[in-house]
């Protein structure tokens, strides 16, 4: 197996999936919290989660029982510093210096996520977020307090979680899509968040040296139906505009032609300010995570609206009859791992870490205190040989964070929708104790970490 000895394996969570504690300890309110009340009818909110603020000193346990050599987490902006750009709450910084001294204690390294999905509403309220330059300097000083704080312990920062999807979702960056402004405010703040990674970046590299930080990208594969030249075109279009465009605007110095493009299709100009490329420049990452699920099929003939134009969502649900799905539509197809590894790094040349890669399934616990998840231990199982396939073609992947550690709040799905190697009693609504229970996907897991990659029990067909 290709795996080096210094492989981060791990797992991965995100404060507002994770923590709850949503207004104690000082905490500010974030969009993540706002846009969880929106849905409160139909599903558990973040006020409690999987109440991580009160089990994480039995969570750093269960990690290193695991053998987990990394663990992915996300810091919440708004509990370090509750209005975004005023005072810093210390009893924030606290929380997640605790947090960080037990990981490192165990010889686990923290994975920290400076931003992922939860923007201190404050901003919003204030300027409206990153639809303001503002909100940049307001990123960079809370990224500068974090490596201030933690950047003695923390050598691996991701400094956005999935920029790409947060600007097609309005409400994670605190606006409403009925807002007759909301597609200029999103492509305005797409661009301002390019700059606030860009100088999150710079600033950590002027820092910490040592230290590997980069954006996390979304990334699902997507392949076209048929040969016919519309699936084929509108495959790679996709392709572009959903994972190479934000790279390569994270990475060259400057925006991506495909993402100037598709602001002038739209008819919109952010704002762009003489200085910007430079910003860019400096900040280029030395490294990148991509969060990696599944691969997609794009069918143009099915997904024709009127008049003959493309549905994307439409073109996006088509089923590959190859291979099977959750229920929720996402398919289990770990060998386009591999093809998304070796697509990314020969593009890139930057060293790569898979940060969210899991399955997902509606779960109860057994009458045995467990749940026995066959399904999971083969998506891991399989994913883990695509991986050891890539780096023997000459990727550089550094690490795996699994998606996700615990159960957490899905963010589109509550706690209906299960990822976790441990299982969290608790109901979208009834929180329960939030008592943890290791899965059987937990301890195949942790065979696997211990032979380094090389515990998998059969290579998959085709490899
Ligand atoms: C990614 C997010 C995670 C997580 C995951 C699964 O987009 O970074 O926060 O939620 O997807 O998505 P979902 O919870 O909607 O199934």
């Amino acid at each position: 197996m290709a795996f080096t000895e210094g492989f981060l394996w791990g797992a991965a969570t995100s404060a507002f999936q994770y923590e709850g504690a949503a207004t104690e300890g000082g905490k500010g309110w974030s969009t993540a919290d706002e846009r969880c009340c929106l849905n409160a009818s139909n599903q558990a909110d973040a006020s409690v989660a999987v109440d991580g603020y009160h089990h994480w000193e039995e969570d750093v346990a269960l990690l290193k029982e695991l053998g987990a050599k990394a663990y992915r987490f996300s810091i919440s902006w708004a509990r370090v510093i509750p209005t975004g750009d005023g005072e810093v709450n210390e009893e924030g910084v606290a929380f997640y210096n605790r947090l960080i001294d037990a990981l490192v204690n165990v010889g686990i390294a923290p994975v920290v996520t400076l931003l992922h999905f939860d923007i201190p509403f404050a901003l919003v309220e204030k300027y409206g977020a990153f639809a303001d330059r503002r909100a940049i300097d307001a990123f960079e000083r809370y990224a500068r307090l974090c490596f201030e704080r933690f950047g003695d312990r923390v050598k691996h920062w991701i400094t956005v979680n999935e920029q790409n999807v947060m600007v097609r979702i309005p409400e994670m960056l605190g606006y409403t899509a009925d807002d007759p402004d909301c597609a200029a405010k999103c492509a305005q703040a797409n661009y301002h968040l390019y700059l606030a990674s860009a100088r999150a970046v710079a600033c950590c590299k002027q820092m910490w040296p040592d230290a590997l930080i980069g954006p996390d990208v979304s990334y699902p594969t997507i392949f076209a139906m048929t040969c016919s030249p519309d699936d084929v075109n509108t495959a790679f279009d996709l392709q572009q505009m959903m994972a190479f465009d934000p790279m390569r605007s994270y990475t060259s110095g400057h925006i991506s032609l495909g993402e100037l493009r598709a602001w002038k299709a739209a008819g919109i100009t952010p704002t762009m300010l003489p200085g910007d490329e430079e910003i860019l420049a400096a900040g280029a990452p030395n490294f990148m995570a991509v969060n990696w699920y599944c691969s997609t099929v794009v069918d143009t003939a099915a997904a024709e609206g009127e008049g003959g134009v493309l549905n994307i969502g439409a073109a996006f649900r088509a089923r590959n009859p190859y291979l099977d799905y959750t229920e929720w539509g996402w398919s289990y197809d770990p060998r386009a791992l591999r093809i998304a590894l070796r697509e990314c790094y020969e593009r890139f040349h930057l060293p790569l870490m898979v940060c969210e890669n899991g399955w997902s399934q509606r779960e109860e616990l057994g009458a045995d205190g467990t749940v026995h998840d066959a399904k999971r231990i083969d998506y891991i199982r399989e994913h883990v040989a695509s991986m050891s396939q890539a780096i023997d073609e000459g990727v550089d992947l550094i690490g795996y964070t699994y998606w996700s550690f615990v159960d957490i709040l899905s963010s589109s799905d509550g706690m209906g929708k299960r990822y976790g190697l441990v299982y969290v009693d608790r109901e979208d609504f009834d929180e329960k104790e939030c008592a943890r229970h290791p899965k059987d996907s937990f301890w195949y897991y942790q065979k696997l970490i211990a032979s380094n990659g090389a515990g998998l029990e059969r290579v998959p067909r085709g490899l």
